[in-house]
Parts: structure tokens; C-alpha cells; sequence
């Protein structure tokens, strides 16, 4: 699938860069990345994000650079569409009039796009989008290498993650002599908290429930607005719940501005909760996974833990 992505891009020369909404590190490391690529191949490609670029990315080499913005404005001769299993998911208007190319690795990646290069064993997009450039005979900058290795580190939990095997060491290993500095992009990372982020942590966590191997925190709008917390504050809180010795899956609820709650599911790798995930409209990986449900709290609640109490490994 790779030749065909390489195929369609040596045909154009004007492309558009997109992920999905709330972007990730790999999201937006990917999108970075892949869009240098795309210039040091002579073309003309753009970085557009429905919400840019959450705070602690922003240091990346060509952030300054992403366009955010709810719909496609200016002419392209397509899409790239990176982390994605649906269109939807970038939440920009105007995409599907476009010729589109998917570069994904998630479980639940879907061909909805002219061209799909969907690989689950792949450990972030950014290997990827690495294998990308090293196909297309693209010297990876130490700036491309820097986003790469963001989108590494943070995919895989700092390399904590099931699915990170010696291949990934690999890849982090020729990113580094590409020109990455870990330390750098791991202080840019997680020593770059707000305060209010740690002040929401310490509501979430002082509502922590527990049942058998699981643990769910929750936080709603009113606690968010009470220490001036951001949308992007909430992630990673649910990994505290994780890193308890006997969970094995915890579950962090936020309140939308709309009533409704995101539940974000993290797994220590026994059971799949990108399937719980999936039964409520959402998606994600074997270990980490996310979907929307109606409120109240404890409805949502009540749902997420039923879901994932039916699992064979948590009976
Ligand atoms: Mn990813």
C-alpha cells in the first residue's frame, strides 16, 4: 500500500495535511512530519487541524506553521488524512471532494478513503510516515526527526506500551542519529504542565472508584472552569487511575460542553478495550481507545463499566 500512497503523491503537487480533532502527539508529530517530507519531495503541503495545536506541541519544528481552521479553504489536489478511521474524525468541512489518502494504524482503521495504507502494527503513525520517507529516498531532517520521535514517545507511553518490541527501538534509535534529542522532546513533553492541569488531576483523583480491576475519575465542566482548565488539560489524566498496582483498566469520564461525557479507556493489555470502545461509536487501539455517551455521569458511567465488567479477563 505504500507504493500507492508514493504513486498518488508523485502524481500531484499540491496536498493538504489533516488529522483527527483533539490531536495527539502522533497526530500532530505525523502531520509535521509528513508534510516536510512532502516539501523536500518539491510539493506544496499544508497542515490543517480542526483544534491545532494543543499547548505542550507547540515547541515542534513548522507547529507555527499549522493552519486551524473548521473547513477546507484553498485548492488542493488532495488530502492526506493521518490517524484516522473516518473522515469524521478530522472534523473539517469540505474534505470530500477530495482525493484522499489514509495513513492510519489503528485497530479499528477503515478504507473509507481512495487510497488506504492501514497498518495496526505499526506502533505510532509516525513509523510510518518514517517508512514514508525512507522509500521515497527523503534524508530525515533533524526537525522531521524531532516531530517522528514526539509521535514515538508519546504513542507507546514512552516506549511503556504493549506493541513496543525491539522495532521500535530501532526506529527511536535512527531517529536519534537523525538529529532527535530525547531529552529535549521529553521535558517539551511531560515537564510542560499547566497548573491548572495538575490542580484538574487533583480533582479527578479525588473522586477515584474502584470495582475489582478497574478504576474510573471523572471530571465535569464546573470542575474544569474552577481552575481554569483547557479540553487538552484532561489528557493523560486517566493513566494516574492505570498506574494503580491491581488495575487493570481504567476509565476517565469528562464532561462535554454539551451535557454529553468522552470516556477515554486505558488498558494494561488483557483486555481490548478498543471493542468496548467500539459498541459505543468510538474507537482505538488494543490499550488505549476513546467514545462518547449521553450524560448523567452516573448513566455513562453505569454503561462503561457493565461493557467492560462483561469481558471474560476482569471477571
Ligand atoms: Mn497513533
Amino acid at each position: 500500500m505504500l507504493d500507492e500512497v508514493l504513486k498518488h503523491i508523485d502524481l500531484r503537487s499540491r496536498f493538504l495535511l489533516t488529522s483527527h480533532a483533539r490531536p495527539d502527539g502522533d497526530a500532530v508529530g505525523s502531520a509535521l512530519a509528513c508534510a516536510q517530507i512532502l516539501r523536500l519531495m518539491g510539493k506544496h503541503a499544508e497542515v490543517v487541524l480542526r483544534d491545532g495545536v494543543p499547548r505542550i506541541y507547540q515547541p515542534l519544528p513548522f507547529a507555527d506553521a499549522v493552519v486551524h481552521a473548521d473547513r477546507v479553504n484553498g485548492s488542493y489536489e488532495a488530502a492526506i488524512i493521518l490517524e484516522c478511521d473516518s473522515i469524521q474524525r478530522t472534523r473539517l468541512a469540505g474534505l470530500e471532494n477530495h482525493f484522499l489518502i489514509s495513513i492510519d494504524h489503528h485497530l479499528s482503521g477503515r478504507p473509507f478513503a481512495h487510497v488506504n495504507w492501514i497498518d495496526p502494527q505499526a506502533v505510532a503513525t509516525a513509523e510510518m510516515v518514517y517508512l514514508l520517507a525512507r522509500e521515497a529516498g527523503v534524508k530525515i531532517s533533524p526537525e522531521i526527526a524531532t516531530c517522528l520521535y514526539t509521535a514515538v514517545l508519546t504513542d507507546t507511553g514512552s516506549f511503556m506500551f504493549e506493541g513496543t518490541s525491539e522495532r521500535t527501538f530501532a526506529l527511536a534509535r535512527e531517529l536519534v542519529l537523525a538529529g532527535a534529542d530525547p531529552a529535549h522532546c521529553a521535558r517539551n513533553v511531560y515537564f510542560a504542565h499547566s497548573t491548572a492541569k495538575m490542580r484538574l488531576l487533583g480533582s479527578a483523583l479525588s473522586n477515584l472508584h474502584r470495582d475489582g480491576p478497574l478504576a474510573w475519575i471523572s471530571v465535569t465542566q464546573q470542575q474544569m472552569d474552577a481552575v481554569g482548565a483547557r479540553e487538552e488539560d484532561c489528557e493523560g489524566l486517566v493513566n494516574y487511575a492505570l498506574s494503580i498496582h491491581d488495575v487493570e483498566v481504567a476509565a476517565f469520564f469528562r464532561e462535554l460542553p454539551d451535557g454529553r461525557f468522552r470516556a477515554s479507556l486505558r488498558s494494561k493489555g488483557q483486555l481490548n478495550v478498543a471493542a468496548v470502545a467500539q459498541a459505543f461509536g468510538g474507537g482505538g487501539h488494543k490499550c488505549a481507545s476513546g467514545c462518547s455517551l449521553d450524560g448523567p455521569l452516573s448513566a455513562a458511567v453505569d454503561r462503561i463499566v457493565a461493557q467492560l465488567r462483561a469481558d471474560p479477563s476482569v471477571q
